[in-house]
């Protein structure tokens, strides 16, 4: 029966007065899709109703991953956050998690259900999750993201819905959703395909837990990419020959494995130089985030299937999506953030990773998430588990950042997310170090050789000449030179003839 009639129907101020100072709050979101939108509004406006008053009043904020406009920048603008996890991607956010005003976890996004279960995050208070439907016994229909909604639904205390009508009811066609018992039960996935489904269309909630449900029909803040830039262009064509050499030396099969890219401008133009090149065959995807330039090439036949967890795309492509879901309904998989990020799927399937870095250093250690190796960009995401269990695990960034005055190929990495031990091909726009089988010294040579700007080769050959002898060698007297002169100087060598580098 229908539906949210059996629960108290509130506005969002109403339902706001119910959270309290220190709460933990849990939302549905990864990235804006499926975020819930009014009732982080609205607790943004009693925070500074109270702080006018002054009251304090800041609350413990969960998601799948990033929210952007939909919950963390409305809640940082109101100083109203004091805990977040696990990923965020906001300016006012970074800002505040930066000055230590908000204290912050960045974390493997499949751990998170794990550790909520385990209390690590604190008793979660309220879960607030988008949906399209709630039914009388508890079945909640999620929207364009399932994330670790599931999870919350199951252990928040209080649970308040978002139904929100502007999203297709036939969402719940591509939804896949299970909770994984605590470990030793944890049973097999018998994935074999990224379409594999093992679960229901539905979260579960206790009903007597629902103690609001709000209406809503805004659409997702999802923005828009801006086109790839020449960098991007040069970084997808040496990806793509580098596929196309793998399989021709046989260690690709012809029905190419499954692809995880992350995202960004140059994930999206890796995407899209892969659907132009017509030595690819047409692929499936097993990754977490589904932006626009899939649903292009989905449409073109290239990109045959995909499991994610959110459907991270801008409203207009949204409503492509929903004009034709007897298309994509068939081709597309949206699951916990906990299987489709799962260690053990990611290695059964062979899925090919493509992620971005900030920095890389000579022995293919990366930095993407940390500049200086102290303040936080966005996080790791889901970075580490693809990039960890992979067949191939590739990352990407540009030489140089900053019209030239930071070399993003660096001696020694400030903050490492990802390893040496896990990082197997490195690209810039220069070229790709394929590192598989390689010493340190040789993947040293290899990487400053293929990877680093011109203007920054000199330095870090002659890094390398005056480093200390050992397998992993390192003059740790100016390992953090460059770093130390962008921050004291503003740039990486400050010398350098800035005209000569063409930072399009
Ligand atoms: O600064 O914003 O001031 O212009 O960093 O860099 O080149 O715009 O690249 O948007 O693709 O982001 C690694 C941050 C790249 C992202 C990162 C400056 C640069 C710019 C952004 P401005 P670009 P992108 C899926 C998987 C980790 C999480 C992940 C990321 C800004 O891809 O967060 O992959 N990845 N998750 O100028 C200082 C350097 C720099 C630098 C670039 N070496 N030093 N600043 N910048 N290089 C997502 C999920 O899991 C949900």
């Amino acid at each position: 029966m229908s539906k949210a009639k059996a629960f108290p129907l509130l506005s969002p101020e109403e339902a706001a007065e119910k959270i309290f100072h220190g709460a933990t709050v849990a939302f549905s979101g990864f990235t804006n899709a499926g975020a819930a939108k009014l009732l982080p509004r609205a607790i943004a406006a009693r925070a500074e109703s109270l702080h006018s008053k002054g009251e304090p009043f800041k609350i413990r904020v969960l998601t799948g991953a990033s929210s952007g406009e939909s919950i963390d920048e409305p809640l940082a603008r109101a100083q109203a956050m004091s805990y977040r996890a696990p990923y965020q991607s906001g300016p006012i956010l970074r800002r505040q998690i930066n000055q230590q005003e908000v204290e912050y976890v960045d974390m493997h996004l499949s751990h998170l259900p794990q550790t909520v279960l385990e209390g690590f995050h604190g008793k979660v208070d309220f879960a607030v999750i988008e949906a399209t439907e709630i039914t009388s016994d508890g079945r909640v229909y999620l929207t364009t993201s399932i994330g670790a909604s599931p999870t919350y639904l199951k252990y928040a205390d209080h649970v308040i819905i978002e139904i929100n009508r502007h999203h297709s009811e036939r969402l719940r066609e591509m939804a896949d959703i299970v909770i994984m018992p605590p470990p030793p039960h944890r049973f097999p996935l018998p994935f074999s395909d990224p379409l594999t489904k093992v679960g229901y269309p539905y979260a579960v909630v206790d009903p007597k837990k629902v103690v609001a449900v709000l209406e809503n029909d805004e659409q997702d803040h999802v923005p828009s990419f801006s086109a790839a830039d020449e960098r991007s262009h040069r970084i997808a064509q040496h990806v793509v020959r580098f596929l196309l050499d793998e399989m021709l030396a046989g260690r690709i099969p012809d029905d190419f494995p499954p692809l995880q890219a992350g995202v960004g401008n140059v994930s999206n133009g890796v995407m899209a130089a892969l659907a132009q090149n017509p030595y690819i065959p047409p692929f499936r995807m097993y990754t977490e985030v589904f932006q626009d330039s899939l649903v292009d090439i989905m449409e073109q036949g290239k990109l045959v299937a995909a499991s994610t967890t959110s459907l991270t795309v801008t409203h207009e492509t949204l409503k492509r999506l929903y004009s034709n879901m007897d298309f994509f309904v068939p081709r597309i998989v949206l699951r916990p953030q906990e299987i489709s990020n799962h260690p053990g799927i990611i290695r059964r399937l062979g899925v090919i990773a493509l992620n971005t870095a900030i920095e890389v250093d000579i022995y293919g250690n990366v930095n993407s998430s940390h500049v200086y190796g102290m303040d936080i960009m966005n996080g790791i995401g889901g970075s580490g588990e693809f990039t960890r269990n992979s067949y191939i695990s590739i990352f990407m960034c540009p030489s140089v950042a900053k019209g030239g005055r930071i070399s993003a190929i660096v001696p020694m990495c400030p903050h490492i997310d990802n390893n040496e031990h896990s990082v197997q091909i490195v690209v810039t726009d220069q070229g790709l170090a394929d590192l598989r089988g390689m010493g340190p010294a040789h993947r040293a040579q290899t990487i400053i050789e293929r990877c680093a700007h011109p203007a920054y080769k000199d330095y870090l050959h002659g890094y390398l000449e005056r480093s200390r002898r050992g397998h992993i060698r390192h003059d740790l007297a100016t390992s953090f030179e460059l770093h130390l002169n962008l921050m004291e100087q503003g740039a990486m060598l400050p010398d350098l003839d800035l005209s000569s580098i063409n930072d399009a």
